[in-house]
């Protein structure tokens, strides 16, 4: 019970986060663009809890939903989105370039995987025993990158984990006008072993990334996790051209619903109130915090 009202809670602070970055939008607080994770909760709170704590993670322009499944400090995330010192990377990094412990994050599509695969070759011969997950969504199997780094960590057997979140579109492409064959098959090519899911419920995606994870660990070597989901709001703040019928009826697979039902009323109420107040405060208290000075980089 404990463990279904912290994936709730987890899920629930990246939501309230990501709602209240669309609001700030408007206000003319906040700088640069965002990419919102609403509706893809589970995918990083289920792989985040099977994750261990020195684990290298490398995430995409979506990041936020990742990055405090990571345990990244809302404040801070918030702070670096309107460009304040106290940012993550000292405001100068926006929506889309994070780093904190061993997370990072990077806005080019498919520009972090080589990045990703090469840090996997330094766990790997320095025996560390951490992997790296490697975040790619499915309009990203279209750069050219994906498959050089996917045959050097097959070749070299390094121990990271490519995790595809399938949100079935590309900013406005779907995936059926964007994606040819089949995305298990592209690892397969290079004798990468899949696990695949079509689901949005946080306890089949900590069951799975575990298999995954565990794979990755033990063998020293690639996997590869596709994960199929929803996007709820735009690809970034406002360019979304589906038609309400296909909204309303994907939000039927609302992470938070199909969870919530684990859990009592009162417990749902009373998680709700706790992270508004999160979220409250940590832009309250990034607002009146000061900009970097003009060429210090903190
Ligand atoms: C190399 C490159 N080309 C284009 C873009 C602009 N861009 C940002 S996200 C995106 C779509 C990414 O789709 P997908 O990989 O499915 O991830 P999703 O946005 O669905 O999470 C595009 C075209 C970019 N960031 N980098
Ligand atoms: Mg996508």
């Amino acid at each position: 019970m404990e463990e279904n009202l912290a994936l709730y809670r987890s899920m629930l602070l990246i939501r309230r986060f990501e709602e209240r970055i669309l609001n700030e939008f408007s206000t003319g607080k906040l700088f640069g663009t965002t990419h919102v994770y609403i509706g893809q909760e589970a995918d990083a709170v289920g792989i985040f809890t099977e994750i261990d704590p020195d684990d290298v993670v490398f995430s995409n322009h979506r990041c936020h939903g990742h990055f405090l499944a990571y345990g990244g400090d809302p404040y801070r995330l918030a702070a670096e989105l309107m460009g304040k010192v106290t940012g993550v990377v000292g405001g100068r990094g926006g929506s889309q370039h994070i780093h904190w412990r061993n997370f990072y994050s990077n806005g080019i599509q498919g520009g972090i995987v080589p990045v990703a695969t090469g840090m996997a070759l330094a766990e790997k011969i320095n025996k560390t025993g951490m992997i790296v997950v490697a975040f790619i969504g499915d309009g990203t199997l279209g750069e050219g990158v994906l498959y050089e780094s996917l045959n050097i960590a097959s070749l070299w057997k390094l121990p990271i984990l490519f995790v595809l979140e399938d949100n079935h579109y590309a900013q406005t492409t779907p995936v059926e006008k964007g994606v040819s064959g089949s995305m298990a098959g592209r690892f397969a090519a290079f004798s990468i072993p899949t696990w695949e899911r079509d689901t949005t419920d946080v306890l089949d995606v900590c069951s799975v990334a575990r298999e995954a994870i565990a794979t990755v660990r033990s063998r020293n070597e690639p996997a590869s996790l596709i994960l199929h989901t929803h996007r709820f709001s735009a690809h970034s703040k406002g360019d979304d051209p589906r038609p309400p019928e296909e909204l309303a009826r994907i939000r039927q697979f609302d992470p938070l619903l199909v969870h919530g039902i684990r859990l009592t009323a009162d417990e749902c109420t009373q998680v709700d109130r706790e992270v508004n107040g999160i979220v409250e405060k940590a832009f309250r208290r990034a607002e009146i915090d000061p900009f970097p000075s003009e060429g210090v980089v903190r």
